[in-house]
């Protein structure tokens, strides 16, 4: 959440030490004549093996020194690592440059590969570089489209693209999935970003694209550098259709990621920043928070309120409003005191829900404040270069921040957790939702003065034992203009220390937040989860983050963070989730349901609830000043939301084990079309409809006062979910009108199989009491396929689990696999019945359905063992 303070960004005092001053600054993009005038680099000492490739670069002329100081002297490493993946890095020969932390982004494992399906070629003076696809000759890379610069505060390196590329990736924005290729910059420095309007840098980093060239393959391209960065994609006369990335530190470490189907780079960038995290079951289940619940009561109130109206909730969430003087760690004594929230969980437990609660990085440094005593004693925080605390302003007023790289900081972490969050004593909650993780500092700059004041004043009690290693290899390079490097940085927020934590801020290890920046919110929400797991051993931990870095999905689930009640915000949601679901591999992810600022109508609501429900994360949520938006607060919205959650909640196990499949291959379990029609060139920058799972069509309407959507429908045979009627998809897009307030229009893929429960409930706890059935929805040779996944929903190590694969062909239906999952009492692993769509009469053992032009076998069969029948 945000409240604004310090009024618009473009007002941003500058920082106090200006060197240079910002008249001084270079314009961003005055350069690329001085930069083709750089000598580059001319390679040497080339030495290569089966399987890998090294040589020196040492500048070939005379120092441009265009930003800051060439670096003459570089190291070429090649690996041809696994058939699908090359790493090509160019480093500092010293290797003292900054590189990501092992600990953040653990390198990927590797062996030689046997017969790479990509090429690497170079040319020596000046160097250059290209990677080639061996089967087609397809130049994928290729960066002789201008001069190598590698500084001490500014990295340079441009590759030619074909024109009219398909690129998706380089988040978090808000942009369109396909990125715009022309005059287009992506900014990559996380930053706090409140209402802000596409083409902005906003809460995350992923410094990865997909380039998808229809038949001739799709590739991804990852670079592993976490500094600020401005990813220029443009297409001019001179120099043609190209990308280039603009980096004021770190060293160039790319991962190329050979595909060649869309789904084959998802999984190869898993291979990478390791797959995603599983999650319990009952996080399908629908969520409700809101910034501005009063007290305690008011949150009891809404849970009674969505039972009354039948409106399934799963988890109840609370905002910093619980918190005493929103401090971390506290209860308001006087609004939701800890007997009385003690009561309200206790209550969700035994009704089957959940709660979570929010924290904040930043810690109330009053006095007699536990969390920071303890904390500031353990030496856990970031020092100023008097090794006092560093101050700034947040929620609780002036915090310190918490080092994630001091050695103390995790158990002090998990103490306050274990404590606050006692089952026995505190709150016994269920996940934890870390925010303003930036991380978000209320102090504009390096010069405030209530900071000042409150620094004065402070009571610091001297680290026992500071030991911070002032330099070391890969830690970074000393004495760079911390604050403004003359390569300009666009970020919304002004200069890059704007409304955050300073970059000049030296963390444990002696590494710098200028170069540490774009993790600090990956690294709270790890240690986050790494605690949860602590308090559950055993239990797949939920923790949702606001901040997040490449490799984040491995550990945490992210929101798209403060949106607005607007149809441009509901839209924004369905594109942000194509790109981190099949891109970046974080599939738990959603929008604020119904939007975060600005008051909801009942109409965008109603439409929201429907919309939210075929996306992985359902949380409504809202800002404290908006009118309440809770489902049951409007007739047709809660109508929808009934509809919406019966269906979300009968496709649960379908999509759970969609994300099973994620979380153990990366297969995406949320496609975008290109994902399943590659070669369709219609496809490739839908960005409106989207596949939950890859079975179901999902095209909602897209504005207000509209009962009416037009959508794309691939040359397939697709079946209307609601009626069952087959639809041949003819390369075309189709109109459907008439499309009430209570609906949304789905589509089955022909060839697919969808499990669901036969009958939906009130909680996921009860849901896996119901019986399923399985739904047969056969492509043009009557064939069709799906897998379903059991287990017990929540732990973390499953000896006894269920794999079953589903086929239909012709007639003849088997489940076959593995049926390891003992169903826990009351839980149902029955099939009651089986559905087989598109039949034109009535055939064997079924019972025909001659509106819905299908065929119904009952059973029951046990998901014990193969069992099969035919028609
Ligand atoms: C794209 O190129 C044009 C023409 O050179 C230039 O004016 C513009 O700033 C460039 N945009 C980006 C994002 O690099
Ligand atoms: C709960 O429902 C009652 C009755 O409709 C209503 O008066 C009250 O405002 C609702 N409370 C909340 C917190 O939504
Ligand atoms: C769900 O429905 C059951 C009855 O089927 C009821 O006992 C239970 O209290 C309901 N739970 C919630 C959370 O509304
Ligand atoms: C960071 O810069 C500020 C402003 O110039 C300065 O006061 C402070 O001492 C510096 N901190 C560190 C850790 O270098
Ligand atoms: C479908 O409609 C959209 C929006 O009206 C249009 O941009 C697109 O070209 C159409 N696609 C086809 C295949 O006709
Ligand atoms: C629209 O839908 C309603 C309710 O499903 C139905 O009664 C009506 O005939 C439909 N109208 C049109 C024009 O299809
Ligand atoms: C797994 O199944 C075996 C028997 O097949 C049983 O002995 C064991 O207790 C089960 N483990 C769990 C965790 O349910
Ligand atoms: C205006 C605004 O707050 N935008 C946010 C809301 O919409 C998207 C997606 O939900 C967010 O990423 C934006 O930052």
């Amino acid at each position: 959440m945000f409240l604004v303070l310090w009024g618009t960004a473009a007002a941003a005092p500058a920082p106090v030490d200006p060197s240079p001053a910002p008249s001084d600054i270079p314009a961003v993009f005055s350069s690329s004549n001085a930069i083709s005038n750089c000598p580059g680099y001319e390679a040497s000492n080339i030495v290569e093996t089966d399987s890998s490739l090294t040589a020196d670069l040492k500048l070939a002329g005379a120092s441009c020194n265009i930003y800051s100081e060439d670096i003459k002297d570089l190291k070429l490493l090649v690996e041809y690592q696994t058939n699908e993946r090359l790493h090509v890095k160019i480093f500092d020969a010293g290797e003292n440059v900054f590189q990501v932390h092992e600990q953040v982004l653990p390198r990927p494992k590797h062996e030689r590969a046997q017969s790479s399906a990509l090429d690497f070629n170079f040319v020596e003076k000046p160097f250059s570089f290209s990677v080639k696809r061996k089967e087609n000759g397809e130049v994928l890379f290729d960066t002789s489209a201008d001069q190598l610069i590698f500084e001490t505060q500014y990295v340079h390196l441009r590759t030619r693209l074909p024109d009219h590329p398909n690129l998706y990736g380089l988040g978090e924005h808000s942009d369109p999935f396909r990125l715009v290729t022309q005059n287009y910059q992506r900014v990559l420095w996380n930053a706090e970003s409140p209402n802000i309007p596409t083409n902005n840098n906003l809460y995350g980093t992923h410094p990865v694209y997909f380039d998808h060239r229809g038949d001739k393959g799709t590739h991804g391209v990852f670079l592993l550098n976490a500094n600020a960065n401005n990813i220029n994609i443009n297409r001019t006369d001179s120099a043609g259709q190209y990308l280039e990335y603009n980096t004021i530190g770190g060293v160039i470490d790319l991962y190329f990621l050979a595909g060649k189907q869309p789904i084959d780079v998802s999984k190869q960038y898993a291979e990478v920043v390791g797959l995603p995290a599983m999650y319990p079951y009952w996080l399908f289940g629908f969520q409700q928070c809101k910034y501005g619940y009063w007290d305690v009561n008011m949150v009891a109130e809404v849970v009674g309120n969505y039972s009354t109206a039948n409106i399934p909730l799963e988890v109840m969430w609370t905002d910093i409003d619980y918190m005493d003087l929103r401090q971390d760690f506290t209860v308001d004594p006087a609004r939701f005191p800890m007997s009385k929230m003690r009561e309200l969980v206790d209550t969700l437990h035994k009704r089957d829900q959940r709660y979570v609660l929010i924290l904040d990085p930043g810690i109330h440094t009053a006095p007699g404040y536990g969390p920071y005593d303890r904390g500031h004693q353990k030496g856990v925080f970031l020092k100023a270069s008097d090794d006092s605390d560093y101050l700034g302003v947040q929620w609780a007023g002036v915090v310190a921040w918490p080092d994630w790289f001091a050695p103390t900081t995790q158990d002090w972490w998990t103490d306050e957790i274990t404590r606050a969050f006692n089952p026995e004593t505190g709150i016994d909650l269920d996940g934890l939702w870390v925010d303003m993780n930036e991380a978000s500092n209320f102090c504009p700059n390096p010069g405030s003065s209530r900071v000042k004041a409150r620094a004065a004043g402070a009571q610091d009690v001297q680290r026992g034992d500071p030991v911070q290693a002032k330099d070391g290899p890969r830690t970074g390079l000393p004495n760079r203009d911390w604050f403004n490097p003359k390569y300009h940085i666009n970020n919304h927020q002004g200069d890059i220390s704007g409304r955050t934590l300073w970059t000049n801020i030296t963390n444990y290890d002696g590494t710098r937040q200028y170069d540490t920046h774009n993790y600090y919110g990956h690294m709270m929400a790890t240690a986050t989860q790494n605690s949860m797991l602590m308090r559950r051993p055993g239990k797949r931990p939920f923790v949702m983050t606001r901040s997040t870095f490449a490799g984040s999905g491995h550990k945490v689930a992210h929101w798209f963070g403060d949106n607005q009640s607007t149809w441009e915000h509901y839209l924004t949601s369905i594109r942000q989730m194509l790109a981190f679901v099949a891109v970046h591999q974080m599939p738990m992810v959603g929008s604020d349901v119904c939007g975060f600022n600005m008051d909801a109508s009942e109409n965008l609501c109603a439409r929201w609830a429907m919309l939210g429900a075929f996306q992985p994360f359902y949380r409504n949520h809202a800002e404290y000043s908006t009118r309440p938006q809770e489902f049951y607060q409007w007739p047709t919205t809660t109508k929808a939301a009934q509809k919406a959650i019966d269906i979300r909640y009968k496709l649960m196990d379908y999509i759970y084990t969609a994300l099973y499949y994620q979380s153990t291959t990366g297969q995406p379990m949320i496609n975008p079309t290109f994902y399943l029609y590659p070669n369709d060139a219609n496809t490739f920058d839908l960005q409106d409809q989207w596949f939950y799972g890859d079975a179901l069509l999902i095209t909602p309407v897209v504005s207000d006062f509209s009962d009416t959507v037009t959508f794309y429908l691939p040359e397939d045979t697709f079946y209307d979910y609601w009626t069952g009627q087959k639809v041949i998809g003819k390369g075309e897009n189709v109109t459907i009108s008439n499309v009430t307030l209570t609906d949304i229009p789905v589509h089955v893929r022909g060839g697919t199989i969808i499990p669901h429960r036969k009958h939906s409930a009130n909680t996921t706890t009860l849901l896996r009491q119901q019986d399923f059935y399985f739904l047969i929805a056969p492509d043009a040779d009557g064939n069709a396929k799906g897998r379903l996944y059991l287990d017990d929903g929540e732990s973390i190590e499953q000896p006894n689990k269920s794999e079953i694969e589903l086929t239909y062909d012709n007639g003849k239906f088997t489940a076959t696999g593995q049926f390891g999952y003992m169903p826990a009492s009351g839980e149902s692993v029955t099939v009651s019945s089986v559905v087989i769509l598109g039949q034109d009469k009535a055939v064997g053992v079924g019972r025909w359905s001659s509106e819905a032009k299908s065929i119904e076998v009952e059973g029951p069969w046990k998901l014990s063992g193969n069992w099969g029948f035919n028609l």
